[in-house]
């Protein structure tokens, strides 16, 4: 673990929201702190991608991924402040094994921005997979992120283009409207949530992943990894508690 983006009176509660050895180690050691976040008007929540076809039922669905809808919900409460993200794909998209013939879900292939892991067909523009889903109660919600609607281009990220080059705007809007801290919530861990968190870090903003708000797809370790790079980019994870 790094500690270099973190406010030591958070250390406690960061280790005890690692949980494993780390956390356990903490707390029977030099005893849990606490940490309290209160929102303010320079912080917002971005929830990424609760929609249809990542929840069961749906085509791409996350283990566990309706889960995270009351914790969101009741974590909206709590932020003046959020947008959301919604994976929007045309039919067809470079990033559907249906695209490629031969292919299965969850194998790879090289497309020309490099390796793409290919997805089921998902969040198809009109689609009810591709609907934000009703029981996520947000309606002061600020903006919708729409991503991944170019044929040619995956995107997991709410900033940037799967080619890592052409940005969204969202880091411009977010700078716009004065915020410093970005809190990303959502599905999924290990893909949209993790990659919109990186490059919040990346244009400057103090990233937070509320862990108990989020869930993994975890194909060929990709949970574990995404976990890596988070805490090597200095993105705070913190538990859904950790937000008065
Ligand atoms: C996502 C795979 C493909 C996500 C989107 O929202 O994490 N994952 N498209
Ligand atoms: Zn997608």
């Amino acid at each position: 673990m790094r500690d270099t983006n973190r406010a030591p009176t958070r250390r406690g509660a960061l280790q005890l929201a690692l949980g494993g050895a780390a956390a356990s180690a903490f707390a029977s050691g030099a005893g849990a702190q606490t940490m309290t976040i209160k929102p303010s008007a320079h912080d917002i929540l971005v929830v990424v991608d609760v929609q249809y076809d990542f929840l069961p039922g749906g085509s791409l669905a996350v283990p566990e991924g309706d889960a995270v809808i009351p914790v969101i919900n009741r974590l909206a409460t709590r932020f003046a402040h959020v947008v959301l993200t919604q994976d929007w794909h045309p039919k067809g998209h470079s990033s559907f094994a249906s695209s490629h013939p031969g292919k299965k879900p969850f194998e790879t292939t090289q497309l020309h921005y490099g390796t793409q892991i290919l997805w089921p067909d998902h969040c198809i523009w009109g689609t009810r997979g591709a609907e934000i889903a009703k029981e996520l109660e947000i309606p002061k919600a600020q903006m919708i992120v729409r991503k991944g609607y170019r044929p040619e281009i995956d995107r997991y990220s709410g900033f940037i283009e799967a080619d890592r080059k052409t940005p969204t705007g969202l880091a411009g809007y977010l700078r716009e409207r004065g915020f410093k801290r970005v809190f990303c919530a959502g599905l999924a861990t290990d893909f949209c949530v993790a990659w919109t968190a990186l490059d919040a870090r990346k244009a400057g903003f103090e990233t937070y992943v509320i862990e108990d708000a989020c869930r993994g797809i975890d194909t060929n370790g990709s949970l574990a990894r995404a976990l890596k790079d988070m805490d090597e980019a200095g993105v705070r994870r913190i538990a859904s508690a950790d937000v008065a």
